[in-house]
């Protein structure tokens, strides 16, 4: 009987599966194509440079080669079993586990960092204004700013000085962990981890590792975890929340993802990168009258925005912008021929962009003094004269389209419908809509709690991060949330790895009959996607909000719950950092990718066990993708037999 059913459920997977995604073979077959263009102009792509780094470095591999200082570098191997300092294989392994943490959260940080900048500036009669004006008095209130008979803009403006004060405020930890669970912050303050301000903990990083500082790989792990939170709960949360205020809180809305997003007949623009302040304005002089004409002028029929990364999640989820694709698609979009401009601001822009471009019409636009990059043409864009700035790399983008070469674009035939804009504030909205509980005026997630307690849903996993050349192209993401959800779990999803799922027709509503039978019929009740779409890198922030919300109200501790986040092809500096802070707030965390800590049993072992002392939660290196899906789940299970559920 029950083998019977259970076949029932599978065919009917197998029939969906069949009918609704895009096969992986049939994304690879494309990314061939546009593979043999780049051979046909002689040039390459990131196929042909992984091939030419083989073999890679075994002992940057393992982490065990040190350029702290010029004595070196010193590797370890059998017969140097410490570098010329005396430092030993662990301190080694620790020191540049911490430096490429700290990277992260320098730029994640730093990207908060500039959305408050942009926020200073915000007035009624300029390019930036506030829009969700009842998130901005929340933390107003929270952060104890006069809020009674003053103008907006003054209380913005306040608000923004207290917030950039947070990057370097001499006394105090960082204001945004008050919104975490009681059970974390009491976890923070026992461990001595709670982050004070977010500067301070970038240099302390680099001064504990700085040569004759720190060599014991536990302290060093320790600060791994401090300043990874002054990213999770400071700056990203801060680039997350007012980017909210400013741009708009993101709700449910439709749109459409892969390469076939791109129009032939349209000036077709990329943003990609990560701070909306650019992006948001390109947007808004794409629709501008006088542009529209100009394309309609030299031939288009209008202008078409579409995105790469994570300014793709943003724009997605504000203005339902197609999503091209993820990061391993950035040359891609350049290969089809039919793109006039790629515009740029910050992070995961490969540098290769520069000469690829030049092998076609396509204008490779730079932006920020933090990226620049050869072979770009460089347009400084700033917040003081944003619009003007945005209307001048729209035209230059338009101008371009009269030399297109139409003969030789070739775009994917391929492209899927999604449904993006699940912020916390989106999620209970929807969720209210099939409580039957008491709601107060906030809202609630008790829906959702009921259902993982009744085992309708068995628990629920964010799946994170990158594009990495060590995996088949999105084949980790895609073959994880399968599996996740065809044993009813819900799925939440932010940067590369939500393109991933909405480029393969995951992230429709029709994917429901993808799931298991109580994932499908809570996405019937709900009217929601089996992936929710939180947005990009940062928005990990809105992540960490919703767990440590639905664990006060559930009233159990963060890490009792049956819920995992999963990296399965990370690669980025700010993925460590991600890791970390998910880690300290409670959630076991599974990597598909090993980090640069194989060389040090201390250190390995400490991420994936010791460190649960310390926050309750720990890390899983599994690079085999099925095992890595089985271990999520024994996980979830483990977790609802120890709370009696
Ligand atoms: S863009 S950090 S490749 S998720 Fe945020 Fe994607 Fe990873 Fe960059």
């Amino acid at each position: 009987m029950e083998t019977t059913k259970l076949t029932a459920l599978e065919a009917r997977i197998a029939k969906a599966t069949e009918k609704l995604l895009i096969p992986i073979e049939k994304m690879e077959e494309e990314y061939a194509k546009l593979h043999d263009i780049a051979v046909a102009k002689g040039t390459e792509t990131w196929e042909d440079r992984k091939a030419a780094q083989k073999p890679q470095c075994s002992f940057g591999e393992d982490g065990v080669c040190c350029r702290i200082c010029s004595m070196g570098p010193c590797r370890i191997t059998k017969k140097a079993s410490r570098g010329i300092c005396g430092c030993d294989v662990h301190g080694i392994v620790a020191r540049n586990y911490l430096r490429f943490s700290a990277g992260g959260t320098a730029a994640h940080s730093d990207h908060g960092r500039e959305i408050m900048h942009t926020f200073s500036q915000t007035a009624a009669d300029k390019d930036y204004q506030v829009k969700d004006v009842n998130k901005l008095l929340k933390i107003a209130k929270d952060w104890e700013v006069e809020t009674e008979g003053r103008d907006i803009y003054d209380i913005a403006h306040e608000v923004a000085e207290i917030g950039l004060l947070e990057y370097g405020k001499v006394h105090g930890t960082q204001r945004f962990i008050k919104w975490a669970s009681k059970d974390r912050q009491e976890a923070w303050a026992r461990e001595g981890i709670e982050p004070r301000a977010i500067d301070r903990e970038i240099a302390e990083c680099l001064h504990r590792t700085h040569m004759g500082c720190s060599s014991e790989p536990i302290a060093l792990m320790r600060q791994a975890l401090r300043s990874a939170l002054s990213d999770g709960w400071g700056g990203s949360m801060m680039g997350t929340e007012f980017s909210d205020v400013m741009f708009g809180t993101p709700m449910p809305r439709d749109t459409e993802a892969n390469l076939g997003v791109l129009d032939a007949d349209c000036v077709n623009i990329i943003v990609h990168g990560h701070d909306p302040s650019l992006s948001e304005m390109i947007v808004k002089y794409a629709e501008d009258p006088e542009l529209v004409a100009l394309a309609k002028e030299v031939g288009a029929k209008g202008i078409n925005i579409a995105g790469v990364c994570c300014t793709s999640n943003e724009v997605t989820m504000r203005h339902g912008i197609p999503m091209a694709g993820n990061f391993l698609q950035q040359e891609n979009c350049i290969l089809t021929g039919a793109v006039e401009a790629v515009i740029v601001d910050i992070q995961c822009i490969f540098p290769a962009l520069g000469p690829l471009s030049q092998c076609f019409h396509t204008k490779f636009i730079t932006t920020s003094e933090i990226a620049r990059i050869p072979y770009a043409t460089h347009i400084p864009f700033s917040v003081e004269t944003a619009g003007a700035n945005a209307k001048a790399i729209v035209r230059e983008a338009v101008e371009n389209f009269k030399n297109r070469d139409a003969e030789s674009v070739y775009i994917p035939d391929m492209k899927r419908k999604a449904t993006v804009g699940y912020s916390c504030e989106a999620i209970i909205k929807q969720l209210d809509t099939v409580c039957n509980s008491f709601v107060d005026e906030l809202g609630t997630y008790q829906p959702l709690v009921d259902c993982i307690t009744s085992g309708v849903i068995r628990g629920a996993v964010a799946v994170v991060g990158c594009n990495n050349p060590k995996i088949r192209t999105d084949f980790g993401h895609i073959e994880l949330m399968k599996k996740m959800l065809k044993n009813d779990c819900v799925i939440v999803l932010s940067g590369c790895s939500a393109q991933a799922a909405a480029k393969a027709g995951l992230m429709s509503k029709e994917a429901k009959d993808i799931c298991g039978a109580g994932m499908k019929r809570v996405c019937e009740l709900a009217d929601i996607p089996p992936v929710l779409h939180m947005g990009s890198c940062v928005d990990i922030s809105r992540m960490m909000r919703l767990v440590c919300d639905v664990a006060t109200q559930w009233g159990v501790d963060v890490p009792q719950m049956p819920v995992v986040g999963c990296a399965p092809e990370w690669m980025s500096e700010k993925a460590v950092s991600i890791g970390n802070y998910v880690v300290a707030t409670g959630i076991d965390t599974f990597l598909g990718v090993v980090p640069y800590v194989g060389g040090s049993d201390i250190v390995s072992n400490f991420l994936q066990d010791g460190i649960k002392e310390w926050v309750g939660a720990s890390f899983t290196f599994e690079t085999d993708m099925d095992k890595l899906g089985d271990l999520m789940l024994e996980n979830i299970e483990a977790k609802r037999l120890a709370l009696g559920i």
